[in-house]
């Protein structure tokens, strides 16, 4: 299958890389990360080893492939389909945080696909990508059910030895990952911790608790999540990924820009359509926006 990876940070670089291993790909991202790909190809380490060679660009217009597997940071994801939408794909896969697949679906004819995917990954250097975590990956269409693009997309995904689900409940997964990444992401970036150690703090009961507004969020949405459910999955998260650092604690660190608005932001646009209370993600939300603020990376 040819897949185009748009967005070449960690998660793509990884998800692109494991990808390359059985089929054709190209990854979209930033030099000097793509010049040294282009170069010596790309490696892999950590738990997983491979050394694959990815075609690899800055500009990802007017391309074509069977697959676009979205993986750019949520606030980039209009500029990246502003580029898909030059090109010629049979199906657009978001693996993103964030509710983003309604904007690709806004701005693009082919069918776009939600997914999740639980791998560990950081950005070693250009050229080289970690695996801190094998994970797994889950894809579906946005209103649940079955789709042969779907069970397409998991069959390639599969064949390059990626574990993946073709979830008829992609609805269900998409809002127990917005209420893990609500509840681990903000507090974590906040108390600066690891993800375990968030959740073991006095932090952890903010994590939770925005875990469950995430929830009945969800159930006020039609989607049957329970508060029960969704603490599990953050406390299992937060144990398999312990030692790690939220892309949002890793963004605070470094004076970037977060996905508070895709994550928080996604989750309060919905409490307030319908009704639902959401104290604990308002306050994350707005702490969050306070520190991007001042440092400079969201307009005051
Ligand atoms: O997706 C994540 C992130 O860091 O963005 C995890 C590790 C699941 C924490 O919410």
């Amino acid at each position: 299958m040819e897949v185009l990876v748009y967005g070449a940070g960690a998660l793509g670089s990884l998800v692109g890389g494991l990808l390359a291993r059985t089929h054709e790909v190209t990854l979209v991202g930033r030099d000097p990360h793509m010049r040294r790909v282009r170069e010596d190809g790309l490696r892999i380490d950590g738990e997983v080893d491979a050394h694959v060679h990815p075609r690899a660009l800055t500009d990802g217009r007017h391309r074509s492939a069977d697959l676009a597997v979205v993986t750019t940071k949520a606030y980039d994801t209009d500029a990246a389909a502003r580029a898909l939408a030059t090109g010629e794909y049979d199906a657009v896969c978001s693996l993103q945080n964030g509710l983003t697949e309604e904007r690709l679906v806004a701005a693009l004819d082919p069918t776009v696909l939600a997914g999740t995917a639980s791998y560990g990954a950081r950005f070693a250097e250009p050229g080289r990508v970690t695996c801190t975590g094998v994970g797994e990956v889950a894809v579906g269409t946005l209103s649940g059910g079955t789709d042969p693009l779907a069970e397409r997309v998991g069959s390639a995904f599969d064949e390059a030895g990626i574990e993946t689900t073709v979830a008829a409940d992609m609805p269900r997964r998409r809002y127990e990952k917005l209420a893990v990444n609500a509840g681990i992401n903000g507090p974590s970036a906040l108390a600066r911790l690891s993800n375990g150690a968030t959740l073991d703090g006095p932090g952890g009961e903010a994590a939770r608790e925005a875990a469950r507004e995430v929830a009945r969020i969800a159930r006020a949405d039609g989607v049957g999540l329970g508060e029960e459910a969704v603490v599990d999955a953050v406390e299992r998260v937060a144990a398999a990924t312990a030692a790690n650092r939220s892309s949002m604690r890793e963004d605070v660190t470094a004076g970037r820009r977060t996905e508070v608005d895709a994550i928080y932001g996604a989750a309060l646009d919905r409490a307030d359509r319908f009704g639902v209370s959401a104290p604990t993600c308002r306050t994350i939300a707005s702490l969050i926006r306070g520190w991007e603020v001042g440092a400079g990376v969201r307009p005051a």
